[in-house]
């Protein structure tokens, strides 16, 4: 893939990571920040331009489809530039003094109304495929709900024993230096890689959206439905969106934190997550956090 071809990994690289699980690098307290903090990874593309490297098939087809826009934009543009750019020069008063009379010419107005009506069809066809695979609803291995709240997410795994916590986002003050400003979530949504994740949404006050730009997904939360969608992630990582519908004064402070990891260590969490948060039967507002600097 193009995109995560160019896309250059901050923080910890793999082998470097595998030296401080190992205990050879560093101290032994920066040893366990940075395993605390070897989550927060954020794959960021080239110069911070361009979107972030696809993560699941939907946004390699979403990226696929915007370059194609992009070509075909650019082409027109230089066409249409290089027109007027001709016709300015060769026209002008000074080399053609005396007007043409030409009102109609039927071959230029047949290729000027054909050409856009082929490209419009061109386009579509990508268009089409990428939005049907987007919208279906493929057999999934795994179902997790998002439910948007003045100002967080609270995620339930449904078929895990109704496994339900909060996810806060972390205030500014007590972030650890890798962790991403703003982005960074206290309980991130974990999910297996490779796993076909079932994604439903709702909200509980006002209209949310959950939205992770690397896995091309972005779904409205509405109060009183249950909309989905649903996203695979091919590779591992901790991948980071925001809800992305003006919900009030916090919007920017609901940040949406999702952890790609291997099955086997999505068991373990599994396993621990039910029993930190067995005693919840569900999300609470009354969990909101004052999200203070
Ligand atoms: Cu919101």
């Amino acid at each position: 893939m193009r995109s995560a071809r160019s896309a250059r990994r901050i923080c910890w690289s793999p082998s470097r990571r595998a030296l401080q699980a190992s205990g050879v690098w560093g101290a032994a307290g920066l040893l366990h920040a940075a395993e605390s903090a070897g989550a927060s990874a954020q794959e960021l593309p080239r110069w911070q331009l361009w979107h972030p490297p696809a993560a699941t098939p939907s946004a390699a087809m979403i990226e696929d489809l915007h370059l194609l826009l992009f070509w075909v934009m650019a082409a027109i543009c230089a066409l249409v530039i290089g027109l007027m750019v001709y016709v300015a020069l060769r026209f002008r008063e000074g080399r053609h003094p005396v007007p043409n009379r030409t009102t109609h010419n039927t071959l230029v107005e047949v290729v000027w109304t054909v050409l856009p009506v082929v490209i419009l069809v061109l386009i579509a066809i990508p268009s089409f495929r990428t939005l049907y695979n987007v919208d279906r609803i493929a057999e999934a291995d795994l179902t997790v709900k998002a439910t948007g709240y003045q100002w967080y997410w609270g995620y339930e795994y449904p078929d895990q024993g109704a496994l339900a916590f909060d996810s806060l986002p972390v205030a500014e003050e007590d972030l650890e230096p890798d962790q991403p400003r703003l982005l960074q979530a206290d309980n991130a949504l974990v999910v297996p890689v490779g796993a076909r994740v079932r994604l439903l949404t709702t909200a509980a006050d006002v209209i949310h959206s959950f939205a992770v730009p690397a896995f091309g997904v972005k779904v409205d939360a509405v109060p009183g439905r249950t909309n989905e969608s649903w996203f695979q992630a091919t590779r591992e990582g901790t991948f980071y969106g925001q809800c992305s519908e003006l919900c009030g004064t916090n919007h920017y402070f609901m940040p949406i934190m999702v952890r790609v990891v291997p099955q086997a260590e999505f068991d373990t969490w599994l396993r621990a997550a039910q029993e930190e948060f067995a005693s919840r039967s569900g999300p609470s507002l009354a969990a909101a956090a004052d999200p203070g600097g």
